[in-house]
């Protein structure tokens, strides 16, 4: 065990000046790595618009909701109930602090403030009274299974 420590400080000191690699010994050194990785690796937040936009065209459905809204909830069991294999993307903007901004723009984006509001494949479906009746027509399963 001594030998190996003794080895393990020969190496430690050994001067290699081209392949020296940094390794912090100290918790202040980790602290410092740390910083300077995450500093070239942050992003810039994304905005409510790509939040919005993001979420519509990287899900199949994908439903602004709040989680207390009633017609939200009646929207959220019509897709469990009749489309059990497929998994809603659902953003319940009530819990975030950007609700007000994303309503906005949704509003500007499809002409509808409230909640729910429907897309599936990328189509405005609409809120709950739309999405039910499209159910009822047969056109909420065709653009389900386009
Ligand atoms: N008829 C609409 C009713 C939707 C509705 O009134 N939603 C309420 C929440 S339960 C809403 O969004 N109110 C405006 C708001 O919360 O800003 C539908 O079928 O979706």
């Amino acid at each position: 065990m001594v030998m190996l420590l003794q080895l393990r400080s020969r190496l430690l000191t050994a001067r290699i000046p081209a392949a020296r690699i940094y390794t912090p010994r100290s918790a202040y050194g980790s602290f410092i790595l740390f910083n300077l990785f995450s500093a070239s690796s942050s992003k810039a937040p994304m905005s409510v618009q790509e939040i919005v936009d993001n979420a519509i065209d990287s899900h199949k459905i994908t439903i602004f909701s709040k989680s207390w809204c009633p017609y939200c909830k009646k929207t959220k069991a019509l897709f469990a109930a009749e489309f059990p294999d497929e998994e809603p993307y659902v953003l319940e903007i009530d819990l975030r602090d950007d609700e007000e901004a994303i309503q906005d723009y949704l509003q500007s984006k499809t002409g509808q403030r409230s909640v729910p509001n429907v897309f599936v494949n990328k189509t405005q479906v609409g809120g709950n009274d739309k999405t039910q009746a499209a159910f009822k027509e047969g056109k909420l399963q065709k653009l389900v299974n386009q």
